[in-house]
């Protein structure tokens, strides 16, 4: 389309501030036509988004031959993300490029990884095919580092996907981009040559890719990471080719916004301020605080247990996240119609180590008898309160409570839109208890609850509603 020098000039603008606008949901200041920006507005609304949405709880698992370091190379600590070790000064690369040689986790149990992911709640699970090393845990025909070459020698991810798939637990594959194996990866292309390699590596990748689905059908979608480097930045139309041509080899999956750049260099939103891709990837480690902050779209959480560790680092240093900071991430995220996704590192050996076990099970525990608050369920358009968190199941209008700081008085307060009335509240638990509700004012309520045992979990209080006529009843409101 043929485009005014107006539009060029800022064409030309939006390309020079990309670095600084990457991540950032521009302003929708203008609309210009884009031949590799969104491809769609608004939320996707078929079945297979429609499953994604109501998971709630999924599961992230980082593997790879940097759990065999776990962190520390020759005595020495690394402080980084362990999966991060090779681009570490004090670790020899080509021994972090033999590792593999001793890969060889013969306590690796996928159906005992799936079991506890199922009795954890998950619903769905992302896998590590291959992180930034370029080590594939895959036999991958395109290349020889991978887990055929290493003395375990069986596929890893043919063994989970089965694993998962058994258990009713949805598969997506994590798929990072960067690659510090292959020969034709740069992280930006200075010269001529550069670009001649990178076109090797582009068809490395793309080939990779269609492998993946080729061999595991069953795959739901694709996580991508390692998608900032300018290199990748610059091949929008590339990019945008590959996600059709993998979109048409599994119909329904699913990408999200860390993919591809539009053509003006632009990630997760492109020069429009438009989400390019089925869900913003870009809440790593952090959660919205409100409804506004995503934009009508569908996100997840991914969140590691301690601070930024996602591969196996044997000694965590630092805060280590509780099973109740995690289960209140949890329903923070369903509240605000996000999925949360939490990280499981595997040591070098293939088990999961204690601590997660541990948190594993401690939250499938609370799942057992609060699922209900998770799955198929969103936010719930009541102003938010101290106590906790809103949810309210999309299909049935079945609306919750979930409490995470009790007050002292025992009043829980409920702020509703006009024309509710909540009558009727009851534990999730314990449906047969009746919990008061008292009128305050138009449009708030005390529900009353006290509590006969202190409260150690967060729990759930069920809350009916009924229409009511505006003003039906209630006092009115002073003159002022
Ligand atoms: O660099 C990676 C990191 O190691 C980890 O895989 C996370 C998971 O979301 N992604 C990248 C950082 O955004």
């Amino acid at each position: 389309m043929r485009r005014s020098p107006f539009i060029y000039v800022l064409t030309a603008f939006f390309a020079f501030t990309t670095a600084t606008m990457a991540q950032t949901k521009p302003e929708k200041r203008v609309s210009i036509t884009l031949k590799h920006g969104a491809h769609r507005l608004g939320k996707r609304t078929d079945k297979q988004m429609q499953t994604w949405r109501n998971y709630g709880l999924g599961q992230f698992i980082h593997w790879g031959v940097y759990a065999i370091p776990g962190g520390h190379w020759e005595g020495k600590y690394y402080p980084g993300a362990a999966e991060w070790i090779r681009s570490w000064k004090e670790m020899p690369k080509e021994a972090y490029d033999n590792l593999y040689k001793q890969f060889n986790p013969e306590k690796f149990n996928a159906r005992g990884w799936a079991k506890q992911a199922k009795e954890m709640g998950a619903k769905y699970v992302i896998i590590t095919t291959k992180h930034h090393d370029g080590f594939c845990l895959w036999p991958s025909k395109y290349t020889d580092y991978t887990i055929a070459k290493s003395p375990y020698k069986k596929d890893i991810i043919g063994q989970l996907v089965d694993a998962y798939d058994a258990e009713g637990i949805d598969v997506y594959l994590y798929f990072s981009i960067i690659d510090w194996n292959h020969p034709g990866y740069r992280s930006s292309l200075k010269t001529e040559a550069d670009r001649k390699e990178y076109e090797d590596f582009k068809t490395f990748t793309r080939n990779q890719l269609v492998e993946l689905l080729e061999r595991y059908p069953s795959t739901k979608g694709l996580w991508f990471d390692g998608s900032w480097d300018k290199a990748w930045i610059e091949q929008a139309e590339f990019a945008d080719e590959l996600g059709r041509e993998l979109r048409e080899m599994i119909p329904g999956l699913i990408i999200g916004s860390r993919f591809r750049a539009d053509e003006n260099g632009n990630r997760h939103f492109d020069t429009n301020g438009d989400m390019m891709g089925d869900y913003e990837q870009g809440w790593e480690r952090k959660i919205p605080e409100t409804i506004e902050d995503i934009h009508g779209n569908d996100w997840d959480c991914v969140m590691t247990i301690p601070e930024n560790q996602w591969g196996y680092h044997s000694d965590w240093k630092g805060h280590v996240k509780t099973s109740n900071e995690l289960i209140e991430m949890l329903v923070k995220s369903v509240s605000l119609d996000g999925n949360f996704v939490l990280n499981f590192g595997p040591d070098g050996e293939g088990n999961i180590r204690p601590e997660e076990t541990k948190l594993a099970a401690e939250i499938g525990a609370w799942m057992d008898v609060n699922k209900e608050v998770v799955y198929g369920c969103g936010y719930l358009d009541w102003k938010k309160q101290d106590w906790g968190y809103y949810t309210v199941n999309r299909e049935t209008g079945k609306k919750y409570m979930v409490v995470f700081n009790m007050p002292v008085s025992g009043a829980l307060r409920v702020k509703v839109p006009d024309n509710t009335r909540p009558d009727k509240a009851y534990l999730l638990e314990q449906p047969e208890s009746d919990i008061t509700i008292e009128e305050i004012h138009r449009n708030e309520y005390f529900v009353h609850y006290k509590p006969m045992t202190p409260v150690k979990k967060p729990f759930v209080i069920v809350i009916e509603t009924t229409e009511s006529d505006a003003d039906e009843g209630h006092y009115q409101k002073a003159k002022t």
